[in-house]
């Protein structure tokens, strides 16, 4: 059965040599599905952004077309840098006091769903010939499933739903959903959920998160709530967990790479410590990046036996650059840096190596692999991958003779519900997280070994490819089923 999949950005970029598959883990599990049903993949088109409005894929023998929304530079700005990130994803990460909403945003955002929307079913009328079932009742096999991403596309499912309503439509959700009473504070909050009750099927990393879910669109528009599922307008919404993963089987395979465990090695000499602390994070406010400083600069004061010793390597990979919030975060990271490091560096040893730039993955998995400790302290994440790619990589090298990582992991993060051994820790402790790091350098070997094997486990449950299949059999099996409404 074809698949139309709708997610904010395209699953392919142009290198000088062609057009290939993008980095991220969505596009690596999910362009082999649609090569192999056929189908296509919507997205947005950025407003400096030359990439055809329609591009069939692969270039060599095409299986499925790649559609792009092309937005102008105010439609970008609402929709996108407004209303997406400024409104729904500080709203989501609890951090209410980054909401910064704008009379312009609301409109932007449901007029770019709308043409997502409407994009997605040119789409599927093209992928089918057949024509789409007229009514909802179960026994009405539409030929085509939608399945859209996140947090930029809310109201889709109910537009679809509209025009198709014998369609299965999924949607993902990647970061967390709040509790209602976080959730009702946006003026649109009803608006939103009824655009998201148009789906079959609501996926969230943790059951935490899919009982918010319900539980808003109990309290918030009237539904009822039936086990997992919210029952709404005659149909059966199902609302569970489908916790995402990495691609574990390239992520081990960098962690046995001769010429990685090679650089890696380059790397720990070039630091000049004992003990590496690493941390690897968009540039966003709710990765925890102050807080993490501040620990360490705790960690510092406290232990002074370890100055000379262990250095924290940190990147921050530019992100959102165009949104206030974030050049702020910048400025106030790059403070915090200057006062550490003036405060205790000593000769040649430099407590905290900062880097503002993006990195190819073959450097990351060097650094994972060349990491004694892994600091993962978001103040609110969906899953988190970083702590996937070090449990992984570090999991990988430690079979080759390298010595296992710690993982210290924020219990905030949806990761922490599955990645038995890290060390959790609560991100706005700074007292408690320098005591755990200091706890973390002095593990016995055959801990660090067996908490490593532990994370390594779980991160190979929940591997993305899986993901993506799990997601669309539970979807292939959503009847919709009338409700007692
Ligand atoms: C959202 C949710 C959820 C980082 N710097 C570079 C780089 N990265 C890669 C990492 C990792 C990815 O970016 C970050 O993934 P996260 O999961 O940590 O976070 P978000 O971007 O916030 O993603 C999150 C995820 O969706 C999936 O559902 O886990 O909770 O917020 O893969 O390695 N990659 C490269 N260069 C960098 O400099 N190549």
């Amino acid at each position: 059965m074809p698949l139309v999949l709708l997610a904010n950005r395209a699953p392919i970029r142009q290198t000088p040599t062609g057009w290939e598959a993008a980095l991220g883990g969505l596009a690596s599990a999910l362009l082999p599905v649609l090569e192999d049903r056929g189908g296509a993949w919507v997205a947005m088109r950025e407003p400096e952004d030359g990439a055809p409005l329609m591009q069939p894929y692969p270039e060599a023998s095409p299986t499925f077309t790649v559609h792009r929304v092309p937005l102008e530079e105010e439609e970008f700005k609402d929709y996108y840098n407004g209303m997406s990130n400024q409104v729904l994803w500080p709203l989501a990460h609890y951090l209410v006091n980054h909401v910064a909403p704008e009379r312009a945003f609301r409109g932007a955002y449901r007029a770019v769903n709308r043409r997502f929307a409407e994009a997605a079913l040119a789409a599927a009328a093209e992928v089918s010939s057949a024509p789409p079932a007229t009514s909802g009742a179960s026994g009405d096999a539409d030929p085509v499933q939608f399945w859209i991403q996140d947090y930029h596309l809310m109201l889709v499912p109910e537009l679809i739903r509209q025009r198709r309503p014998g369609a299965r439509i999924g949607h993902f959700w990647h970061i967390p959903w709040p509790a209602p009473e976080v959730f009702r504070i946006l003026p649109s909050a009803r608006e939103l959920l009824r655009g998201m009750l148009g789906a079959d099927l609501v996926g969230f990393h943790t059951d935490g998160d899919a009982e918010n879910f319900r539980e808003s669109a109990r309290d918030l528009v009237g539904a009822t709530v039936e086990g997992h599922d919210v029952l709404w307008e005659g149909r059966r919404v199902r609302a569970e967990r489908h916790p995402i993963g990495i691609d574990v089987e390239k992520f081990e395979a960098f962690g046995h790479d001769a010429h990685i465990a090679q650089e890696a090695d380059t790397f720990r000499r070039e630091i000049f410590a004992d003990h590496i602390v690493l941390g690897i994070d968009r540039l966003d406010y709710t990765k925890g990046l102050l807080l993490r400083l501040e620990a360490f600069e705790r960690f510092l004061e406290s232990y002074p036996e370890m100055h000379g010793h262990v250095a924290m390597f940190q990147i921050a990979t530019p992100s959102r650059t165009g949104i206030p919030a974030y050049a702020q975060l910048k400025r106030k990271v790059e403070q915090a840096v200057g006062r550490i490091n003036g405060r205790f560096a000593e000769g040649a040893w430099t407590p905290i190596h900062y880097r503002y730039r993006a990195y190819t993955q073959q450097e990351l998995a060097a650094l994972y692999r060349a990491a004694d400790v892994a600091l993962v302290t978001p103040l609110r994440d969906g899953m988190n991958l970083v702590a996937h790619e070090f449990g992984a990589i570090s999991g990988a090298a430690m079979d080759d003779g390298a010595q296992p990582g710690v993982l210290i992991l924020s219990e905030l993060a949806g990761a922490s519900d599955y990645l038995d051994g890290a060390v959790c820790v609560n991100p706005y402790d700074t007292d408690g997280l320098a005591r755990v790091l200091r706890a973390a350098i002095d593990l016995p070997l055959a801990e660090k070994r067996r908490r490593l094997s532990l994370v390594r486990e779980a991160v190979r449950g929940l591997d993305v490819h899986a993901w993506a299949a799990r997601f669309l059999d539970r979807l292939g099996e959503s009847q919709p089923v009338a409700s007692s409404q």
